[in-house]
């Protein structure tokens, strides 16, 4: 990519997205396009052809999506497959119209089956049976994989798939209800201490393993994709390495100085039991993560004590 070439990243207000606006800008690339849902709706056809045909970016970055923790997913079920098969089918193929040099398409490590062996190895995608409670979200995060090798295998085009971990970050969603594990449980550990709970409520056995990848980590290898990868399939992006839910909580409430107990509430789901990256691919190309996930999460907690103040505790 050059510092002058127009890039539409879209997505930018999400966490994904504009982490790799801040890591375009901080390479010195200028000529970053985005729109606000507001302004344009990536569900509708025509609006998405327009925009492509008006502006004519060079690169695209595909990190619009709707996003949600583990109930979300369960609960919005259609809003998950429809909203990004709409996303996905509209942006990548005026991407192919307009003819865009290339397109990195974001999904997400719940494309892989619920029971697939360990560490996740790009291969095992379609080798089994998905986790219920993402199904609808991560079938329409298989169909994007799929579009960008049929655009690349029937025409060309230079589109690619990197599958991220769990990601944490800057701009990350703390709403309890719709958010993902870590950010909740920043916010549960502080408002427990901030209010002198005796406890706080984790969700599930606490046995899950999960991975966890900082956001700006995530941003520089999105760039370094772009410039250094274009291969059909998906490449993955983690760390590595994973920990329990329960060791989450304990790090988190470490950070927090939280002085209470945990409770687990088993009523609610695990989801799958684990799903550690295997980002030997990744690794071979020359790209390794650089935010130590206790590092990380200190960081976003400072951040997080920061704009607290406008939060309403729920
Ligand atoms: O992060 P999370 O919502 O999503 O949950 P997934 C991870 C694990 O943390 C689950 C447990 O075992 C949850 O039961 N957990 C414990 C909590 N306490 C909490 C809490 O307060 N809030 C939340 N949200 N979880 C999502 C998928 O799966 O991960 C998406 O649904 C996507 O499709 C995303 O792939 C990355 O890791 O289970």
């Amino acid at each position: 990519m050059d510092k002058n070439d127009k890039i539409y990243v879209a997505g930018h207000r999400g966490m994904v997205g504009s982490a790799i606006v801040r890591a375009l800008q901080a390479r010195g690339f200028h000529n970053i396009i985005w729109r606000t849902s507001k302004e344009l709706d990536l569900r509708n056809q025509q609006a998405v052809n327009e925009f492509f045909s008006r502006e004519k970016p060079m690169y695209v970055f595909l990190a619009a999506a709707k996003v949600g923790g583990i109930l979300a997913n369960n609960t919005y079920r259609a809003s998950f497959i429809y909203d990004n098969l709409a996303i996905e089918l509209n942006v990548i193929h005026a991407a192919h119209e307009h003819k865009i040099k290339k397109l990195l398409f974001l999904g997400s490590s719940c494309i892989y089956p619920k029971l697939a062996p360990q560490p996740l190895k790009e291969e095992y995608l379609l080798t089994g049976v998905l986790e219920p409670t993402n199904e609808p979200y991560a079938i329409a995060k298989i169909a994007g994989i799929k579009l960008c090798d049929a655009y690349r295998s029937q025409h060309g085009d230079h589109f690619i798939s990197a599958m991220p971990t769990n990601l944490y970050g800057p701009n990350d969603n703390y709403d309890l209800q719709s958010s993902h594990v870590l950010p909740a449980l920043l916010r549960k550990f502080h408002q427990a201490k901030e209010q002198n709970q005796p406890a706080v409520t984790i969700w599930g056995t606490g046995t899950p393993l999960r991975e966890f990848l900082h956001v700006d980590d995530m941003a520089d290898a999105c760039l370094f994709l772009m410039e250094n990868y274009d291969e059909e399939g998906c490449i993955n992006v983690g760390t590595g390495t994973d920990i329990s839910i329960t060791e989450l909580a304990n790090m988190i409430k470490e950070i927090v100085g939280y002085r209470g107990t945990l409770v687990f509430d088993t009523t609610k789901p695990d989801g799958t039991p684990r799903k550690l990256m295997d980002v030997s691919k990744l690794k071979n190309l020359g790209w390794q993560y650089s935010i130590p996930l206790q590092q990380g999460i200190e960081n976003v907690y400072a951040d997080f004590v920061l704009k607290n103040e406008e939060i309403t505790p729920e």
